[in-house]
């Protein structure tokens, strides 16, 4: 980092906000407007909360001089996906008394309330902590929700990683005891000399921050698109260790090549013990070396990028004061989810339920909740926006399957397999920097290829495919084998080619592309994948192989394809 150039104006922001204090508490008892000053929305981040407006209305109140329709979205960190049933019912019952009526289940495996007005945030914040969850560091320049594979009872190797991403998580939250002086009115802190962040300092990160715990074959937490990831290496049913990935990422932003999504680089392995000790250090080099002057460049991805792997891993094992050992031999298959009841060696059941869009709402809302009333095992948040319902006896199963069938859930996994490989980010109409919907127009456009994959014989073959509003990638667009990403109100960039393990990115195959016009854009293609594909080939590699786009390569190359004309004529 040049030291020459100017800070980013967050880092300022920061080292006077006094362990992200800073005016918030004044803000928000400020009734005179729904919303936050610029530097307290920032702050909010820390504390998992984003001043949001309805988009909806948003021309119509400017029209009339009255401010934005100002709401609040909660994010509440689940580390690993699991929660209680008693948390379930919390959650459900927020969604009713504080925000728009529906549950959102993120990328992340957290939850999501929308639609929260100021003077109810401090209570529903409460009403998440009296439920023994936080919202502390869900957002803004620190470690974020840690990821697991959501299966632990399969095998002991699940119970082990779940155990881990929990320790990570501890370790990595922030000491600040602002979040409780805010929020849950704990006493104050007299003098600053007291509080110290162990780890962060008082400028946390030079951005955000993401890790994730993965065991092959599944990539459902998509290591590719985390800061920092750890590999199982399981042998005999026992983790003998991780590898160690650094530098993946998805946010770019169209038009500016300097910016683009990232795999992330395997440099080494750990043992089970330093994990922790690695995820600090790892943390550290990047809290010491990120670019702190420009927060499009501020990701691990580009201090990576700036330097190389080998510089990385040098700093790394200098911080750790040992050596990561060479990585160990592995194989992802997919990054979805396996659907339907699966029993695990204790004898209990699993049922992973696809839920569109992640966003629990009407009569499967009223369906979860009864279940969650009865059940006696937890609920598994998915990364991609699904939900396990975990270790359902032999005995409650009936019990169990009969409000599912009730609230119309229990096929709810007998969809087309591109159904249930799709993502969406949530977009429209709460999220202010969408450009084009994606949770509320992703399903038609899934409908729409579905009559021609059926007609091909395609009903059943899996089929990553993902739509954001926005190049930010939150839905994680450019890992998955076709993908929208919201370019202008109606028009999306097409990607093709990610791996369907999440381990190749696409390439970008049409620039601005109406909803009309994808489905004639696919339509041939699918076909020619139906009639040419070889046996067992994936769709993310026929394409590459038949010419419609050329295979990705890290970096700037990114943006290439378009202007290298690779299409199939
Ligand atoms: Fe995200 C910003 C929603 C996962 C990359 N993301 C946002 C905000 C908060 C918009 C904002 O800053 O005002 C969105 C709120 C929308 C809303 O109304 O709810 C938002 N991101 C989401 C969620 C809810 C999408 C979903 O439909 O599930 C996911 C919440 C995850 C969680 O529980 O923590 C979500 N965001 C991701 C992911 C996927 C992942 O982490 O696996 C990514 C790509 C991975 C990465 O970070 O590189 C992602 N979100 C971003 C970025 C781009 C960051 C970058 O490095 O450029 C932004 C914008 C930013 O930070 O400036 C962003
Ligand atoms: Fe919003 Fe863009 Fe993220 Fe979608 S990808 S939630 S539009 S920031």
């Amino acid at each position: 980092m040049s030291e020459e150039k100017k800070l980013a104006h967050n880092e300022s922001m920061k080292i006077e906000s006094n362990y992200l204090r800073g005016t918030l508490a004044e803000g928000l008892a400020d009734t005179s407007t729904g919303g936050l000053t610029e530097d307290e929305q920032q702050l909010l981040k820390f504390h998992g909360c984003y001043l949001q407006d309805d988009r909806d209305i948003r021309a119509g109140r400017r029209k009339n001089k009255l401010e934005k329709a100002f709401s609040f979205l909660i994010r509440v960190r689940v580390p690993g996906g699991v929660a209680t049933p008693a948390q379930w019912i919390k959650m459900d019952n927020l969604a009713d008394d504080y925000a728009n009526g529906t549950i959102k289940l993120t990328t992340r495996q957290a939850f999501q309330l929308h639609g929260v007005i100021k003077t109810q945030l401090k209570k529903t914040i409460q009403e998440i902590n009296a439920a023994a969850m936080d919202t502390i560091a869900a957002c803004g320049d620190v470690n974020r929700n840690v990821m697991c594979n959501p299966n632990p009872f399969l095998s002991e190797a699940h119970a082990e990683i779940l155990k881990i991403s929990q320790e990570i998580s501890d370790h990595l939250t922030p000491a600040t005891k602002a979040y409780h002086e805010i929020w849950l009115d704990g006493d104050k802190v007299e003098s600053t000399a007291e509080e110290v962040e162990p780890i962060y300092g008082k400028t946390y990160l030079p951005r955000k921050f993401k890790i994730a715990v993965a065991v092959p074959p599944s990539n459902d937490v998509d290591i590719h698109a985390n800061d920092l990831s750890f590999v199982a290496i399981v042998e005999n049913s026992k983790v003998v260790g991780y590898n160690v990935a650094v530098g993946g990422g998805m946010g770019m932003t169209h038009g500016a090549p300097e910016t683009y999504p990232r795999l992330a680089d395997i440099i080494g392995f750990c043992t089970p013990e330093q994990v922790v000790d690695v995820s600090e250090k790892v943390l550290l080099v990047q809290r010491d070396f990120g670019d702190r002057t420009n927060r499009k460049h501020a990701r691990l991805k580009y201090t990576i990028d700036d330097r190389s792997a080998e510089w990385f891993l040098e700093r790394l094992n200098e911080y750790l004061g040992y050596d990561l050992e060479p990585a160990r031999e592995f194989k992802f298959e997919h990054n979805g989810d396996r659907f339907g009841w699966v029993e695990d060696h204790e004898g209990d059941f699993h049922l992973n339920l696809f839920i569109e869009g992640g966003r629990v709402r009407d009569r499967a809302r009223t369906g979860l909740r009864k279940i969650a009333e009865i059940h006696e095992g937890d609920f598994r948040l998915t990364g991609n926006q699904n939900l396990i319902i975990a270790k359902v006896s032999a005995a409650k199963r009936p019990e169990v399957e009969a409000l599912l069938e009730e609230y119309g859930l229990l096929k709810s996994h007998e969809q087309s397999a591109l159904r249930l490989n799709s993502i969406a980010c949530v977009s429209l109409p709460t999220c202010g920097l969408a450009l084009a919907e994606a949770e509320r127009a992703l399903p038609g456009v899934v409908t729409d290829l579905e009559n021609v994959l059926e007609d091909c014989g395609l009903r059943h073959d899996a089929i990553t495919i993902r739509m954001t509003g926005c190049p930010n990638g939150c839905g994680r667009p450019f890992l998955s084998e076709i993908a929208f990403v919201g370019r202008s109100p109606g028009k999306y960039n097409l990607y093709l080619g990610g791996g369907h393990a999440g381990d190749r990115l696409n390439k970008l195959y049409r620039e601005a592309v109406t909803r009309e016009e994808i489905l004639t854009i696919l339509t041939p293609i699918i076909r020619d994948y139906a009639k040419s594909r070889e046996e067992g080939e994936k769709f993310g590699d026929f394409v590459i192989r038949a010419g419609y786009v050329a295979a990705t390569i890290q970096g700037l190359d990114f943006h290439a394809n378009l202007k290298a004309g690779a299409t199939r004529t």
